[in-house]
């Protein structure tokens, strides 16, 4: 007998991108689209001399940061981002996690184009290798890993939401800083591994992005929530930010400390963790201190916007628009209810 699929319950909706279910996933599928860009577009290579000058201390905190951040957007590639696409029942909202997933892919594929540029392949390995055993590392990604297995329902998909938020506009920094301040001229003054350094950047305007959307679907997810629900994630939301400060520090201390910049890069945790809780619509928990100027300064789109054309030289693609601070602006105004 052959099968028949007449009497199916179910309805396959096709996306509709003229009927929305609101304005939001519009307006961050088009800022998706503007802000895309490849590895192949960046030529690290330009940075070759500077890092054969490097102090060692220094190149070996680089190369281990960017490993670190590989390992995030490995995660949040494969893991975070399609698992949350998965449930969530929106179809925009589907394919706006889907396209920011995709970009995890080419985050991990740029700081493996850094590494091939700037080191041999042994010694790529071994940063790899080095990712594997290092306790911090392996401790952030299985916590954020934790929750992205273990939705089940509403309330663990804000958890799981929160941990993606976390990861995006907290755990990266660490790992940022470093990029930041060489390019901004953290070292004797002047600017280095400033090709590599807008590769960063572009990745930070990326994860700045990331950290808003997902965010607002977690405040989304929050409402649906029972008052009793709410207090519970609540707590469970806070003491999951401290345990990933805790280790952030300890993990910041090991690398930072040999070339001095640990207690800068603390300021900085503090500064970014604040600021994911934000992206929730959660009361900042730290009291901040000055960050450095110069990572300040390279976290400014606005101006960074300048560096990306003196610097770029004719490398721009018509379609990629320069991210200004305004961009953003819309959506901490238009949230929507
Ligand atoms: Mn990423
Ligand atoms: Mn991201």
């Amino acid at each position: 007998m052959s099968k028949t699929f007449k009497n199916s319950p179910r309805v396959h909706k096709a996306i509709n991108w003229n009927r929305q279910t609101n304005a939001f996933n519009h307006i961050f599928h088009e800022k998706n689209l503007e802000q895309m860009w490849t590895h192949t577009e960046y030529i690290p290579s330009k940075d070759r001399a500077v890092w054969e000058r490097l102090p060692e201390a220094i190149q070996d905190v680089y190369k281990k940061v960017l490993g670190g951040l590989t390992l995030l957007d490995t995660k949040q590639a494969t893991v975070g981002m399609p698992k949350i696409a998965e449930v969530v029942e929106d179809l925009h909202e589907k394919v706006v996690l889907s396209f920011m997933g995709m970009m995890e892919t080419i985050h991990a594929l740029s700081y493996s184009t850094i590494f091939t540029t700037l080191l041999s392949n042994s010694e790529t390995d071994e940063v790899f290798e080095w990712v594997e055993e290092n306790p911090y590392l392996q401790f952030k990604a299985e916590h954020i890993t934790h929750y992205y297995e273990n939705i089940t329902d509403s309330k663990s998909l804000y958890l799981a939401m929160v941990a993606s938020v976390f990861l995006e506009s907290f755990l990266f920094y660490s790992g940022f800083f470093l990029p930041l301040w060489l390019s901004g001229g953290g070292l004797e003054g002047k600017s280095m591994m400033v090709a590599s350094g807008e590769i960063i950047n572009k990745i930070i305007a990326d994860e700045s992005i990331h950290g808003v959307y997902v965010g607002l679907l977690a405040q989304e997810e929050y409402k649906k929530l029972t008052p009793q629900e709410q207090e519970e994630v609540d707590y469970e939301v806070e003491a999951l930010l401290k345990e990933l400060m805790e280790n952030e520090v300890k993990y910041t201390e090991d690398l930072y400390a040999p070339i001095g910049l640990d207690h800068e890069v603390k300021n900085y945790l503090i500064y970014n963790a604040n600021k994911a809780m934000m992206n929730l619509g959660k009361t900042p928990i730290y009291e901040e201190k000055k960050i450095n100027p110069i990572v300040e300064n390279g976290l400014s789109t606005e101006t960074k916007t300048h560096d990306f054309f003196s610097t770029k030289g004719g490398y721009i693609l018509a379609k990629h628009k320069p991210l200004k601070d305004e961009d953003f602006e819309f959506v901490i105004d238009n949230e929507f209810d």
